[in-house]
């Protein structure tokens, strides 16, 4: 991104970057709307505390840095005599820039407790779960983004056909992965196939659109390999050589004839073999995933299935196929972190360590949902004290969300927020307010949080100055050091530890003053790894599997007591309920991207929430008819667990039994006060998604397939929304 000044050094522009060789000057409209949030008169840039007793109530007093910093180090301290380390918890949401500094801050203090508060953690680690059991890594569409000369270098060919899983890159970019790549190779010739409940741009133009019922994907994958497997279209040598258990899958398989998804899934079976056919034939073929694979019970499974049907057509580490660096690319992680702070005792606190040891080991993560329980419970030890950075947990993350809201109140005794504004959790729990920097007052790495699946590094480099904030790196040395300076000493300034973290390099900061002088910096991937021992630590060729090759029938997953072989699990809440779906008819799922905003955020940046000013839910027009709910009127949706209102946008993108809402909504212009809480429980859909409910190793949750029912609610679609608060009372 260029950023523009004034002469008073305000950000008065934005642009996208034609150097970026990765975007090549394209941004989306919150790029380009920067300097409405960075200049926003309701951006807090100070320190604030708040007596305990004033939580819930916007009684914030402005402090120093010194002061706000000496004291959590104080409350910290003391809560760590009392109860232990292990009863503080670290919490950061999606992996924005603060994930590796925060983690470090934790494990450094001595707490196992770093948590995401997201049931199932069902973002991105269920599919990465599976993908990891079965071949050591995770594998992404090949689109040039490894090259500076992008789709003109000669080692990269183009896929013939891709597939758009699950995911709607042109919205999300997510994981690294810049949308507008699929744009360009369709402009090549590139045929894809969308499989996506709603109908899109891209459907429209898709060779096969499979609009599936949310969450029968697991299904769907397993009768493809059917039809590949018994229509003798896999990839005979690659099988033959690199996959442990094919047999064992193709038995597996035979148990999901693609009849037999064409019923689960609601659609027509000749549209699954038209595009099994049309993976397995295309060489090389590619498939471009996203959050619907995870936000399932079986989304492990989900994941598991998909780079099994990679693998066996022959598409893995391929020029055109599915990428990734070798062993040891990528950032270095410096070997400062868990071990050091946490070691072996601290260790085995880790809530879910015991149960879920899956989970908790590769994420070196705490589990969501048990640490609910903790909370709720003090069982298996009291949890005290909070620190959220980058997580707005009540508005997003948490499922139940007044459960949690009403937990972490009652449970912790002293709770820190990080952030540019003040969202709900933060004005409901927190007791001190730390300002953040935005991406225009500082320095800094561009990683996604897997950095190493695109192996591409961007820079941030300080535009101008605004009151008293601080970068997450800076907040995590500046603190980790006042509570235990040995465990610092490596690091002799906050940006030799992002340095050291990001880059694998201790320079003081002159490595990153030497690097950060180019657009971005790129490792250039090479492919069939595997052939050549780049895949494995040990250098052996192979993939990094207990067995060495691609486990179809996995090790990993029989040692945790899982099913080695990829299965299809029904939705526990749908149409194998037929009791519940008479009181909730229709399949929910939520949280599709909007342009307008990142979850939670950008509610109070006028420009963007004039795209999007209500939390919509679309439903088909017959739904509309039938229940006699008109484009615009407020609805109510419920669920065995709960209920909000959402305006309905009436539309045939979307089938008659599903049903599509948004996400994360709460309302910064109203009242923050408890318990109103700028109306965070009215419409915020997670109020009707439960927590617990996820898969055998403790991965994925149903937030993409759960029931619902509708209500119309107000005759006049264009009352405002105090007028139905008025009507109705709190609905949760
Ligand atoms: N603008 C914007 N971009 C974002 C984010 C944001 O909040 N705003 N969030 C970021 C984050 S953290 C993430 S994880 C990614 C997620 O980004 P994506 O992976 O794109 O996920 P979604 O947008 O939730 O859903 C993608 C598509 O899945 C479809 N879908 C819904 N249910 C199902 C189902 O059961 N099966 C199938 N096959 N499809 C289904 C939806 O209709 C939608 O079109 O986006 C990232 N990028
Ligand atoms: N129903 C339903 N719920 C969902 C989803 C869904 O599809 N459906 N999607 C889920 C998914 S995939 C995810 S990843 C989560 C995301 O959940 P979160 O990551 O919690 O998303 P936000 O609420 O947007 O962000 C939290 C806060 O981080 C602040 N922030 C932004 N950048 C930074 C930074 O660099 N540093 C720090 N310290 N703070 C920053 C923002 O101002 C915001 O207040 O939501 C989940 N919730
Ligand atoms: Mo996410």
């Amino acid at each position: 991104m260029l950023l523009y000044t004034n002469d008073e050094g305000d950000l008065v522009k934005v642009e996208g970057d034609p150097e970026n060789p990765f975007n090549e000057g394209r941004l989306c409209v919150r790029c380009l709307d920067l300097p409405e949030m960075v200049n926003n008169p309701k951006r807090l840039t100070h320190p604030l505390r708040r007596a305990k007793a004033d939580r819930g109530h916007d009684r914030w007093e402005r402090i120093g840095w010194d002061e706000a910093l000496d004291l959590i180090a104080a409350e910290l301290n003391k809560v760590k005599e009392a109860y232990g380390p292990e009863s503080v918890i670290f919490s950061c949401g999606t992996g924005r820039d603060i994930a590796p500094y925060i983690t470090r801050l934790c494990w450094s203090f001595g707490s196992p407790n770093f948590v995401n508060i997201f049931s199932g953690k069902a973002c991105y680690l269920p599919r990465v779960a599976g993908c990891i059991a079965t071949t050591g890594a995770f594998w992404v569409a090949d689109c040039a983004q490894q090259f500076p000369d992008r789709y003109d270098n000669p080692a990269w060919q183009m896929p013939e056909t891709m597939f758009v899983w699950g995911n709607y890159p042109l919205i999300a970019n997510s994981d690294g992965f810049f949308g507008h790549w699929v744009v360009d190779l369709m402009k090549r010739g590139m045929k894809i196939v969308m499989i996506d409940p709603k109908v899109t741009w891209l459907s429209a133009k898709a060779e096969v659109h499979l609009p599936v019922r949310p969450g029968t994907d697991a299904a769907l994958a397993l009768a493809m390999m059917n039809v590949i497997i018994n229509e003798d279209l896999y990839d005979h040598d690659f099988v033959e050589y690199w996959c442990y258990g094919f047999d064992q899958l193709a038995e597996r398989v035979q148990e999901m004839p693609p009849e037999k998804a064409a019923e689960i899934c609601g659609v027509p079976v000749e549209d699954i073999c038209a595009a099994a056919r049309m993976y397995a034939q295309a060489k090389p073929a590619a498939i471009q995933w996203g959050l619907a694979a995870d936000q399932k019970t079986d989304g492990m499974q989900n994941g598991q299935v998909t780079v099994d049907l990679m693998a066996i057509t022959g598409n893995l580490d391929v020029p055109g196929g599915q990428i990734l660096p070798g062993a040891g690319a990528g950032h270095n992680e410096s070997g400062f972190g868990f071990e050091k702070g946490v070691g072996d005792e601290l260790q085995k606190k880790m809530i879910g360590l015991e149960q879920y040891p899956a989970y908790c080991m590769i994420i070196l993560n705490a589990h969501a949902d048990l640490m609910l329980h903790a909370l709720e419970t003090g069982d298996p030890y009291p949890i005290k004290m909070g620190f959220y950075a980058g997580n707005n947990l009540m508005s997003c993350t948490s499922m139940e969300p007044q459960r949690w809201h009403d937990a972490i109140v009652k449970s912790l005794e002293f709770c820190i927020g990080f952030d540019t504004f003040m969202n709900p959790s933060i004005e409901a729990s927190c007791d001190i307010f730390l300002p953040l920097s935005t991406v225009a007052e500082r320095e800094g790495t561009v990683f996604t949080h897997y950095a190493p699946c695109t192996v591409t590094a961007g820079f941030m480099h300080k535009a101008i100055e605004v009151g008293e904030t601080m970068t997450d790196f800076e907040l995590c040395y500046e603190l980790g050091r006042r509570l235990r300076p040995e465990v610092w000493e490596d690091f002799a300034s906050a940006k030799e530890f992002m340095e050291a973290l990001r880059l694998g390099k201790k320079e003081g900061g002159a490595y990153f003053d030497k690097v950060s002088q180019n657009v971005v910096c790129q490792i250039p991937v090479e492919y069939y790894k595997y052939e050549r021992g780049q895949m494995r630590q040990d250098g052996q060729p192979g993939f990094a599997t207990p067995t060495g090759r691609v486990e179809l029938w996995s090790t990993a997953f029989n040692q945790f007591g899982d099913d080695p072989l990829p299965y299809y699990l029904e939705p526990e809440f749908g149409p194998a309920d037929p009791e519940l779906m008479k009181e909730y008819p229709f399949i929910l799922t939520t949280g599709a991207r909007t342009t307008a905003f990142f979850h939670s955020e950008h509610r109070q940046i006028a420009y963007l929430r004039e795209l999007n000013p209500d939390p919509i839910v679309e439903i088909n027009p017959q739904v509309a008819l039938d229940l006699g709910i008109a484009d615009g009127q407020w609805v109510r949706l419920r669920s065995p667990f709960g209920e909000c209102v959402e305006k309905a946008r009436v539309t045939e993108t979307v089938d008659e039994k599903t049903v599509h809402a948004q996400h994360a909504w709460w309302f910064p212009e109203e009242d923050g006060s408890e318990p109103n809480l700028y109306g965070n429980f009215r419409s915020n859909i997670n109020n009707l998604l439960p927590n617990d409910h996820y898969g055998k190793l403790g991965f994925g949750a149903p937030n993409k397939c759960l029931v619902c029912g509708i209500d119309p609610l107000v005759e006049n679609y264009d009352t405002d929304m105090n007028l139905i608060w008025e009507k109705f009372g709190k609905l949760v």
